[in-house]
């Protein structure tokens, strides 16, 4: 079995939470869309459902398959979401942003009553930190935001190269909300409440990858089988 097929398994386990009638919120990544592919052959049998996309990715995907689709402002409260990650520590603290997607991943994970991260077992760690942490910042001001990015994590206990993410053509890679982001290796994070505490004191910086308390159920899925923490 390689990755792809216990992403595949986590996101099916991931369906057993969806019910009728519910908004969901449906995340990005290669694992998410697993599970938006399954939702959408749910879809197609007769589930209903609602879902708001946490990128316009996941949009295209989702509406390709026939999944109705809404804005978080026409429903600001959602029963479920169900996202992937790039780490996730025994706590369900998790690093996201690898898809450049973070902060509407949290702004959707935050307005849902439940959040079920899916993922394959390479994303377990004992210390979050081996995967550069993302941060989305704004344009303007960008090379003294990284500087002061540098000092507040320094002061926070963590140090390392902080890199702009460049994308296609080598221009700096845009996020869906016209930012940019950039990636972190901290290395070994200890206290990533303090951490981010002291990151989102910076101006510039719009939100960080830290998805902190925000998991309520973690699917990993690995050679031992499927494992459930919650
Ligand atoms: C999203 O996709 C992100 O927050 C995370 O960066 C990434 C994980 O991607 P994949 O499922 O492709 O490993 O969930």
């Amino acid at each position: 079995m390689s990755s792809d097929d216990w992403k595949r398994q986590a996101a099916e386990q991931a369906l057993s939470y969806v019910e009728d009638g519910m908004k969901l919120g449906l995340g990005t990544g290669s694992t998410a869309a697993k599970f938006v592919d399954l939702l959408g052959e749910k879809v197609k049998g007769g589930l209903k459902v609602v879902c708001v996309p946490t990128s316009e990715a996941t949009r295209a995907q989702a509406a390709a398959l026939g999944i109705p689709l809404a804005t978080l402002d026409e429903h600001p409260a959602l029963d479920l979401t169900v996202d992937g990650a790039d780490e996730m520590d025994e706590e369900m603290r998790l690093i996201k942003g690898g898809g450049g997607a973070l902060l509407r991943e949290k702004i959707v994970a935050v307005a849902s009553d439940r959040v079920v991260i899916i993922a394959d077992s390479s994303k377990r760690v004992d210390v979050l930190g081996r995967f550069p942490l993302p941060i989305e910042v704004v344009p303007f001001g960008l090379a003294s935001t990284q500087r002061l990015i540098f000092q507040m994590a320094t002061d926070a206990g963590c140090d390392g190269e902080i890199k702009l993410r460049l994308g296609a053509g080598g221009a700096p890679f845009v996020t869906d909300n016209g930012n940019h982001i950039l990636d972190c290796s901290f290395g070994a994070i200890d206290d990533p409440e303090a951490l981010d505490d002291a990151l989102k004191l910076v101006p510039g910086v719009v939100e960080t990858g830290l998805f902190l308390g925000i998991a309520d159920v973690g699917i990993v899925a690995g050679p031992m089988g499927v494992e459930v923490l919650s």
